[in-house]
């Protein structure tokens, strides 16, 4: 597969998109390292399948409860009804299975606000997701709103709160919109509600709240990075501690909170083979949080991708944040997901296609699991609409401040099966800007639909590769699409980039045997048969430094509806009961072989 490389395109401009960021609030990084009140638990809840508890007119969000005989309000909580949390509400009652709509949650909490003043001290509730739009009321007043299903936000409570009992209230309507991100056309079921962890944040009234400690580009002994204040003020004294270097580095804020942090360290580097964490201790103004942080460097060099220095190659696999049936939500559902990677033999997997919750990232920290990460940037986005943009760059904000000190985490995507075109090319190449502004030390990666045969050769062009570091071809060559000659004899053109192949799959239902001929009968062999082919082209493909199978299990996707899909999509290499399927052992052994190696 030689070729000429691919012609240079001129990059398409970015657009500036609405002012979306400067509105955020910086993100309260390693909530799990401050003091918190977990929230999660048995909450209230309260079906409203038409939505009209949003508005005046029933406006259940008030919370009344009536007080004279003449009183009623259309709307109650009681505790019959209840939604556990973290968790999707579509599998925790048989009612809710195909809801698309809105739910209430509710739940009271208790509060010693005079103590709070006392020691002047800000309490935030903090989420870690909610699907797809969140509304957010505090005894009966609104607090905040948010939109996107997969990443954390936070409100600030504290002006709000009275002594004592406090009442939450969340309304979250995960309808399916054409201006969301993703749009309507997705792939997998669309699991509503508080899929994540909600805790109440106590901080003091000038904290850390958040940080960057990675290697500096290009260096693999010097750690570059700041620390931010908040409220920001000049000059507050800043500490970053590695007890076990016994290191200790000081800074002072700038006007806008933020201090920077360089210093060098003998440091032991993360990888899979040795994921080593250090333990880091962040303090200024009284305030102290403390983090597990690995560094490692993660470069390209020309087609190759370095992993501290040396050239990697990444044995894949896609996952949804699904098990058993259901949203994946606990600690003991990721560990399980990642078990099966790492079962597999892959270094590598791709949280397809939105973050997936922190606990996850945290695990694949410790487990040395390198990891792609992307927003939700789907097949269908209306990129013609303002407020959609604004929409993705707050998620890919989000995204990235929560996770941007996990080590694991070696690309930041922005967009899957996106069609070129101009408002396309023009956001897209504004989201890689800002997710290389904000985090300077990754790489930007995008999955682009595989490119079509002319005869033996195939060759992808898109205006987005001068954009981005790493390009993901998701291929589905015997299943959506024909081959036109054997693996062997494909003449793909390097597009002068690492090339993954971010996709490739066929359908076949657990246990189901056959010739292993036609894709229509759903049958073990012909998947496996699929990914034999698949491998003896990719063999020969000098550029391609990974590849990722779709999909690690079978998961829920209401658009299939074959009888032996039977509301699955089953390219998984396992059922979605976790049985292996034959071309689990196919994926396994290329990922023994030595083609599966830096060439
Ligand atoms: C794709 C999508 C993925 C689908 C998969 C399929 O290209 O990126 O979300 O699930 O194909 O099975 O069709």
């Amino acid at each position: 597969a030689a070729g000429d490389a691919a012609p240079a395109e001129s990059p398409p401009q970015p657009i500036l998109l609405d002012d979306a960021l400067s509105a955020m609030p910086p993100p309260i990084a390693n909530v799990a390292g401050r003091r918190t009140q977990s929230l999660d638990g048995r909450w209230q809840a309260m079906i409203d399948a038409h939505g009209s508890g949003i508005g005046e007119w029933k406006a259940a969000w008030r919370d009344r409860t009536p007080q004279r005989p003449d009183e009623f309000y259309e709307y109650g909580f009681d505790d019959a009804f209840t939604l556990q949390v973290p968790g999707d509400f579509n599998t925790q009652h048989p009612e809710l299975h195909w809801l698309e709509g809105s739910v209430w949650y509710r739940r009271p909490f208790d509060v010693d606000i005079e103590r709070l003043r006392r020691q002047g001290r800000r309490l935030f509730v903090h989420f870690g997701a909610a699907n797809y739009r969140a509304d957010v009321f505090l005894n009966g007043e609104p607090v905040g709103s948010h939109e996107g299903g997969f990443t954390p936000f936070h409100f600030e409570l504290t002006d709000k709160l009275v002594q004592g009992e406090n009442r939450l209230l969340v309304h979250v309507d995960n309808r399916r919109r054409r201006d969301a991100v993703p749009s309507p056309g997705v792939d997998w079921f669309n699991y509503g509600g508080l899929t994540r962890s909600v805790q109440l944040v106590e901080l003091p009234a000038r904290h850390v709240r958040d940080y960057h400690l990675q290697l500096a580009p290009g260096e693999l002994q010097q750690v570059r990075g700041w620390v931010q204040v908040e409220p920001a003020q000049v000059g507050v004294a800043v500490r970053v501690e590695l007890p076990e270097l016994r290191l200790a580095v000081d800074a002072r804020t700038d006007a806008a909170g933020r201090a920077t942090i360089e210093f060098d360290a003998p440091l032991q580097l993360w990888s899979p083979q040795q994921p080593k964490l250090y333990r880091v201790r962040v303090s200024a103004a009284g305030d102290a949080v403390e983090d597990e942080i690995g560094f490692r460097s993660i470069a390209v060099q020309g087609e190759k991708i370095l992993l501290n220095g040396e050239p990697v190659y990444l044995r894949g696999v896609n996952l949804h944040e699904e098990i058993d049936g259901r949203r994946a939500a606990t600690e003991d559902d990721y560990r399980r997901l990642l078990e099966h990677v790492q079962a597999l033999g892959a270094n590598f997997a791709r949280a397809s296609h939105y973050p997936f919750g922190e606990e996850f990232s945290r695990l694949a920290d410790r487990m040395g699991i390198l990891l792609w990460l992307e927003i939700p940037v789907y097949q269908g986005i209306d990129f013609d609409d303002p407020g959609t943009r604004g929409t993705m760059q707050r998620m890919l904000a989000e995204m990235i401040g929560r996770d941007r000190n996990r080590a694991a985490v070696v690309m930041w995507g922005i967009a899957n099966e996106t069609a070129s075109g101009p408002a396309r090319d023009a956001v897209l190449t504004a989201l890689a800007a800002q997710a290389r502004a904000q985090d300077p030390t990754r790489l930007i990666a995008a999955a682009f639909y595989g490119p079509g045969f002319d005869g033996a050769r195939l060759e992808m062009h898109d205006p987005l590769f001068s954009a981005i570091d790493v390009i993901g071809a998701n291929i589905y060559y015997g299943w959506y699409t024909p081959w036109k000659v054997e693996p062997e004899q494909v003449e793909w053109i390097p597009p002068g980039k690492p090339l993954l192949i971010s996709e490739f799959g066929a359908e076949a239902k657990y246990g189901h045997r056959g010739a292993g001929e036609r894709a229509g009968d759903w049958d073990e062999e012909y998947q496996a048969e699929f990914y034999r082919k698949q491998f003896r082209m990719i063999r020969g493909l000098p550029f391609v430094q990974g590849v990722l199978p779709w999909v690690l299990a079978d998961f829920r996707s209401p658009v299939r509806m074959h009888p032996y899909q039977a509301g699955f999509n089953r390219k998984g290499l396992l059922s979605e009961h976790g049985e292996r399927k034959r071309a689990w052992d196919v994926v396994a052994d290329f990922y023994r072989s030595e083609a599966a190696a830096p060439q």
